[in-house]
């Protein structure tokens, strides 16, 4: 048995979540999956809590279900039921955090564990890892939201092949195609993610997360309804502490200080 399937660091002002079954490269198992909502679950409730930092440890950042778990469940497993139990809420958890959550993939990421990563609101890769819709090769379907990310990020053509093929893609090659944010030498990925949400620890947290709903709600919205909701959030964000302290620290040449509280 795992003995802590998922570890939290606290740091001052964001948490860095990490997957941790490192001999199956952070495999998802049911136990992984509990931790896991509860650690975002926590970081949510945590109104100190402005930023998430996901990575795995060891080799792999993960490497999708835990296949050894689906043979012990016989021959024939419901397999929609982790979806609905955990895949889906787990996605639908990371798009929702009202701050942003970014990814350190520290190596392999496949099958779920890809589109996992491809949740996230800044996905950072190492050098060295790569990205592998596994699915096609045990013949199964991305998930996780993979058959929605993919298209969005890197178009049909190479959606349709990743899903098709099931090949690996690099990650330098991941960035030239616009499926992640940035790729960096191993040594100075944890320095970069650290850094981000060290930034976003002292952020205007309400504004970040109202862009994180707009973004979200643009994949589905024409363009007459998301002017309108860029006008609903904007009157929101506008009365937030931050808003004014932004505006202050403008006009006086100084660094603001945001709260990231809703109010004074
Ligand atoms: O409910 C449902 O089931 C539906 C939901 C599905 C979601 C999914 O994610 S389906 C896709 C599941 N994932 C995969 O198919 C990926 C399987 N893994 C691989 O293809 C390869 O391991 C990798 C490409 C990720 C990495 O390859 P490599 O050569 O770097 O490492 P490796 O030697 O294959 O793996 C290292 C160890 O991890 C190895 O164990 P061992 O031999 O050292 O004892 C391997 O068996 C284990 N491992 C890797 N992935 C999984 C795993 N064990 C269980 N489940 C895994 N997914």
């Amino acid at each position: 048995m795992d003995e802590k399937p998922v570890l939290v660091d606290l740091r001052e002002g964001y948490r860095v979540v990490t997957l941790n079954r490192p001999q199956r490269l952070n495999a998802f198992n049911e136990a992984m999956h509990v931790a896991l909502a509860a650690a975002l679950e926590e970081a949510e409730a945590d109104g100190s809590c402005r930023a998430v930092l996901l990575t795995g440890a060891g080799r792999g950042f993960c490497a999708g279900q835990d296949l050894t778990d689906r043979l012990a469940a016989g021959e024939t497993p419901a397999l929609g039921g982790a979806l609905e139990q955990f895949y889906n809420p787990l996605v639908r958890k990371l798009r929702a955090l009202p701050f942003p959550v970014v990814a350190a993939v520290n190596g392999v990421a496949a099958g779920a564990g890809a589109n996992v990563a491809l949740a996230c609101d800044i996905v950072l890769a190492a050098r060295s890892a790569s990205f592998v819709q596994a699915f096609a090769r045990i013949g199964l379907v991305p998930d996780s939201g993979g058959t929605w990310f993919l298209p969005r990020l890197v178009g049909a053509a190479r959606a349709r092949a990743l899903a098709l093929l099931a090949e690996p893609v690099a990650a330098e090659q991941a960035e030239r195609w616009g499926l992640i944010w940035k790729v960096l030498d191993d040594a100075a990925l944890m320095g970069e993610a650290e850094r981000l949400c060290e930034n976003f620890a002292r952020g205007p947290t309400v504004g970040l997360a109202l862009i994180k709903r707009a973004l979200d709600a643009a994949e589905t919205n024409d363009l007459a309804a998301q002017l309108d909701l860029e006008r609903d959030l904007q009157r929101e964000a506008g009365q937030t502490p931050d808003f004014a302290e932004g505006v202050r620290a403008f006009l006086e040449k100084r660094a603001p200080a945001f709260t990231g509280k809703r109010s004074t």
